[in-house]
């Protein structure tokens, strides 16, 4: 397990061993309704202006959330930032722990969230219209799980060509190597936490797969799921090159095959 490291145990509030967790004291006794998980790594030059954008596109909602900022390994200064805008927000909470792994922050961001909903974005997305939606899903009770595809008819992906078809290889190899029946496990996502929270304790490969896992084993588990097309407009090309990416995700991949296959 990765040396997991605590950042500022004056404002530390935690129920997660190691972990260090900034935010607002105030907001304890009463839950949000709402967790919105981002998981950030590297990101000083956009998460400043996308968490006051996202604070003031969920304002009309009028919807009582909290935005959980799970960082790891960063190397710049997105650790001071994220404290500093959870010093700022009541709303706004930090987590900070260890090397960098986007699995495990997302997964320590959900162990940690507190509202009955729960919200997965992505700091270039930070899309509050596929928010709203969503959460409209998961109160008609029409699903538990409601996925965020860029891949589904209707959506809109205006990332560059190949990672599109990137995307598209990624969920065929999916289809391929572990059954998926949908079209697409990366990105946004809204569920029930009670209904999904023995999903995520059950994921086992974090990393760059820990989405796939976690979608993989809701369908597998009977989990009511909904696919939603959404529009994919990046504030930022990803730090780490596509090529890069294909030897740990293809790694990562034989990992979760197994996991799911043979471990169950
Ligand atoms: N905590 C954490 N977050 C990460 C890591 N890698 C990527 N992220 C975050 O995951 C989200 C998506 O990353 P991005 O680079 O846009 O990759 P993409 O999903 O392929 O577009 C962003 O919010 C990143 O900051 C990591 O190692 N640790
Ligand atoms: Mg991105």
């Amino acid at each position: 397990m990765d040396t997991l490291e605590a950042r500022s145990p004056s404002h530390g509030v935690s129920s997660l061993p190691g972990v260090g967790y900034v935010g607002s004291l105030a907001m304890a006794s009463t839950d949000p309704r709402i967790s919105i998980v981002i998981p950030i790594y590297n990101e000083e030059a956009i998460l400043h202006s996308a968490v006051v954008d996202l604070r003031e596109r969920l304002k009309p909602l009028r919807w009582s959330y909290e935005i959980i900022l799970a960082e790891n390994g960063s190397k710049d200064g997105t650790v001071a930032l994220a404290q500093e805008l959870s010093q700022k927000y009541p709303e706004v909470k930090s987590i900070s722990m260890g090397e960098p792994n986007y699995g495990k922050a997302m997964k320590q961001g959900i162990l940690l969230a507190r509202g009955e909903l729960v919200i997965c974005d992505e700091i270039d997305l930070c899309d509050a219209d596929f928010h709203r939606r969503a959460i409209d899903i998961l109160d008609t009770g029409e699903a538990d799980l409601v996925i965020g595809s860029k891949l589904l008819a209707g959506a809109e992906d205006d990332r560059p060509m190949l990672r599109h078809v990137a995307s598209q290889a990624y969920s065929g190899l999916l289809k391929v190597m572990l059954g998926f029946r949908g079209t697409d496990t990366h990105g946004l996502k809204a569920f029930r936490r009670s209904a999904l929270l023995d999903t995520v304790r059950a994921c086992l490969v974090e990393k760059d797969v820990f989405a796939s896992e976690f979608v993989i084993r809701a369908d597998r588990g009977g989990i009511r799921t909904k696919e939603i097309p959404v529009r994919v407009m990046e504030k930022r090309p990803p730090s780490i090159n596509l090529f890069k990416r294909v030897p740990n995700v293809l790694k990562s991949l034989i990992k979760l095959t197994i996991a799911i296959r043979i471990r169950g």
